[in-house]
């Protein structure tokens, strides 16, 4: 009987982000299937916080001589997964080594190609896949007939059928060992409250550009059985909160409604967040508050209309506005993810996108959200333009040693690359648009990591950011701002009786 090994890799990155101790999920999901449907031992290896990993892993891997390594990544941290499916192959060239996850399911061939060490990539969701690959080492028999995945077989990369089991929207996450380790959170503006993930849906019906999203087909879960889950993980863990993992929650109107009346008609008293498009049905806002909702994230992306056409949004900015509108009426927080540098975008874009940002900032339960350049991730239409235009190398691979300057310029993951067309946004102008964000005063929403590494690069660009805040230092907005934040404090230390 096999033993199967699943790992996260060492993620740097991760270290210092607000979500930094939240459980590997799509592990969890792997295990769940594994230990319901078959009887091999299955360990989860989580090395994501462990700089010193290969440490552990010389005393881990003799005690349990597993058979398998399953690795999952994301694109920041692919090189470290590369550098662990290295290290577990070469102390036993039998293992078997197989990576899976939204970074590799995008660029299967291109790691094939480069990577030996990896012996096989799985595309999709990952649940019944593991069992058939398990059971097909188990046997020493052949991928070929395995759904979803692709392989070496001799000098070949073979590709197999697409898996079509994306209608089973995932065994519960909760159900899956024991993760009460990870702490995890949902943010009642400024308080944190304990929680657990679940997913109420898969995939996304939205075809934006930039986006990377594993499953093509969106598809729900009945709303019994989501709220079934919930139960159990509130007498399992006591948490007082559920943070949906979902890319598009909201997405369809049926489902929402009837998800939320379970929700109020069971008296769940539990709140609840997650990720929203701005075109949602808003007069369900009412009943998602009622269910327990607190607060909702969105990607706002660009304030320029012509920006968010280009980039298939599907979005108007009157739909941003209306939505924000509709949050803070209702008192539930709102946090809008926005980019720049986008195809096409020239800098009065990107300031069309900061005025936006202004401006809904100023309500009350808007929290700052994220302004950042536009990265290229494997799978998007966003990388075949950037390959057409050259912005990526002819040469460029997943797999090789990748580092990029204005990456590291801008704060960002230095191995993921930024999209930069450079006749319309030149990078002096990337950088005064980033950093000048980043240096506006009550930035509560930072992370710690961010904080230290803004510092050092505002110090250095300070008579750029100067000359970029000017107008804003002598803006109302900022003022306005400054009473807002002061009123919030006062308000939580009332809240909390001091
Ligand atoms: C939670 C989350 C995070 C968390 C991560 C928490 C954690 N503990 O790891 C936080 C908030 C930190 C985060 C940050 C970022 N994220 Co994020 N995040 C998500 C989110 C919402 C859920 C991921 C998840 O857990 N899904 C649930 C599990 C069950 O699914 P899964 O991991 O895909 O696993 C399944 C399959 O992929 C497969 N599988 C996975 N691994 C393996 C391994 C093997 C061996 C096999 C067989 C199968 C397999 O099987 C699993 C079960 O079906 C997704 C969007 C989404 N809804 O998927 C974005 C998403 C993963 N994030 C994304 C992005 C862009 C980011 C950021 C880069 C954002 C930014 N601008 O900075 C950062 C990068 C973080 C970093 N520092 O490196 C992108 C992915 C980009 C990429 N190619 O890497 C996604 C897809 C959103 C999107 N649509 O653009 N994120």
């Amino acid at each position: 009987m096999i033993k199967i090994a699943l790992i996260r890799p060492f993620h740097p990155s991760l270290i210092g982000h607000p979500f930094e101790k939240s459980p590997p999920y799509g592990l969890y999901e792997l295990k769940g299937y594994l230990d319901t449907y078959t009887s091999f031992q299955t360990r989860i290896l989580d090395l994501a916080h462990l700089p010193h990993w290969k440490l552990s892993l010389a005393k881990i891997l003799p005690r349990y001589a597993f058979d398998v390594f399953g690795i999952t990544a994301l694109s920041p941290s692919r090189f470290e997964a590369i550098k662990l499916a290295r290290y577990v192959k070469k102390f036993n060239p039998q293992v078997c080594v197989v990576v899976g996850g939204v970074h590799f399911a995008h660029c299967a061939e291109d790691t094939l190609t480069h990577v030996s060490e990896i012996d096989a990539v799985v595309h999709g969701e990952g649940g019944i896949t593991i069992i058939e690959l398990a059971k097909a080492i188990d046997v020493r028999g052949w991928f070929g007939r395995i759904k979803g995945i692709s392989f070496r077989s001799k000098d070949r990369i073979v590709k197999t059928a697409p898996n079509d089991y994306s209608k089973d929207a995932g065994i519960s996450l909760s159900l899956n060992g024991d993760s009460s380790r990870y702490k995890e959170y949902v943010r009642d503006y400024p308080v944190a409250i304990p929680a657990r993930a679940v997913m109420a849906s898969k995939g996304c019906p939205a075809r934006c550009i930039y986006c990377c999203n594993l499953a093509k087909i969106y598809h729900t879960r009945s709303p019994k059985d989501v709220i079934a889950e919930i139960k159990l993980i509130r007498e399992k863990h006591g948490v007082r909160g559920i943070n949906f993992l979902d890319c598009a929650f909201t997405a369809d109107r049926h489902h929402l409604e009837d998800l939320c009346r379970e929700m109020i008609d069971s008296r769940l008293d539990l709140k609840w967040w997650c990720e929203s498009r701005a075109d949602m049905p808003l007069e369900l806002l009412g009943d998602m508050k009622k269910a327990g909702c607190v607060s909702l994230a969105f990607g706002l992306e660009s304030g320029s209309q012509r920006i968010l056409s280009v980039i298939s949004k599907g979005i108007t900015v009157r739909q941003i506005v209306d939505f924000v509108n509709g949050c803070n009426a209702l008192g539930i927080y709102v946090k809008p993810f926005s980019m720049f540098s986008l195809p096409g975008e020239e800098e009065r874009d990107a300031i069309e996108t900061l005025n936006l940002l202004d401006e809904i900032e100023s309500y009350p339960f808007t929290i700052r959200g994220s302004f950042q350049p536009t990265m290229i991730f494997p799978g998007t239409e966003l990388e075949t333009l950037a390959r057409d235009k050259e912005i990526l190398g002819r040469q460029f691979s997943w797999s090789t040693h990748y580092e990029s300057a204005l990456s590291r310029m801008l704060l960002q993951h230095p191995s993921i690359p930024i999209y930069m067309e450079k006749d319309k946004m030149p990078p002096e102008v990337l950088k005064n648009l980033y950093l000048g964000r980043a240096s506006r005063l009550l930035a509560p929403s930072l992370n710690r990591c961010h904080v230290v590494k803004e510092f050092s690069s505002l110090i250095k660009n300070y008579p750029s950011i100067i000359r970029y805040n000017l107008p804003y230092i002598f803006s109302h907005r900022l003022w306005k701002k400054v009473l807002a934040y002061f009123s919030r404090r006062r308000k939580t230390a009332k809240k909390n009786g001091n």
